[in-house]
């Protein structure tokens, strides 16, 4: 009898063993009101770590300057990473980085780099800036205020954005306790890591923000007019940024907001 039930024991751990000691990880971000988050950042920490990191992440990502955004809006790397900045725009770019959010200390020192426009039959001025400091990165241009895009430097190898339907999906993932953190741009106050048992087999989860992300405008499609708020003339800035002072607006100097001159001021 005892034997009769031990091979029964074994032949059904075998079959699930087929893909154990490390389990598929789904996690769904969701907003406020119950809707799929994509562009938010999954960190997985497992509690274990079993073989080597993943290699989830672009070793050498290029951000571009397109039509007035970054593209993508939201980059995630590990630390020691150079992003590349390429402007894709036929005018200029002042890219700046600097330390999002209350973490920011003296270490996390920004960076700015100004990108010549692209001239016609040129290739697209480009340059690079090494990211050692896990942490977020809000990234903005002097030239055009309503440019925002986040590099987030993870601590964890084990970390994604999640697709369109606001999902994460990690696959062998090391059994065990683990946590999962959720990052999003517009999810200003940190939420609480959540803490997971990873087991053989699938673990599904979710995670939903205390808010509700606006909706980027769609990416550019194709050639044509574009009406979007932008354009060489986009800027909000009143002095051409070549008289020296690109900054000088920002923060509203002539009471300007940090929008687009063509939909915000009529009055100019
Ligand atoms: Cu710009």
């Amino acid at each position: 009898m005892m034997i009769h039930h031990r091979a029964i024991f074994w032949i059904a751990a075998s079959a699930v063993g087929a893909s154990a000691s490390a389990g598929s990880v789904q996690i769904q971000v969701l907003d406020r009101d119950g809707k799929p988050v994509p562009e938010a950042v999954v960190v997985l920490y497992p509690g274990a770590t079993g073989g080597p990191p993943p290699s989830l992440l672009q070793a050498n990502p290029t951000i571009e300057q397109e039509r007035m955004r970054f593209v993508p809006a939201v980059t995630v790397v590990m630390p020691g990473t150079s992003v590349r900045f390429t402007n894709q725009d036929r005018w200029d770019h002042h890219v700046r980085g600097a330390a999002a959010g209350l973490a920011a200390t003296p270490a996390t020192s920004g960076f700015e780099m100004r990108l010549a426009g692209k001239a016609d039959g040129k290739p697209a001025n480009s340059s690079e800036v090494k990211l050692d400091t896990p942490g977020v990165v809000l990234l903005s241009c002097h030239l055009h205020g309503s440019m925002r895009g986040h590099v987030f430097v993870t601590d964890s190898a084990w970390t994604l954005k999640t697709d369109t339907d606001g999902i994460a999906r990690f696959a062998g993932v090391p059994d065990g306790a683990a946590q999962v953190r959720v990052w999003h741009a517009e999810q200003l106050v940190d939420l609480p890591r959540k803490a997971l048992n990873v087991v053989p087999g699938p673990v599904l989860d979710t995670v939903q923000l205390s808010v509700v992300p606006r909706v980027r405008r769609a990416p550019p499609a194709g050639p044509g007019p574009s009406n979007a708020p932008g354009g060489p003339m986009g800027s909000y800035s009143q002095a051409p940024a070549e008289q020296g002072k690109p900054v000088a607006h920002r923060h509203g100097g002539h009471g300007v907001p940090i929008a687009p001159k063509n939909i915000a001021a009529s009055a100019g």
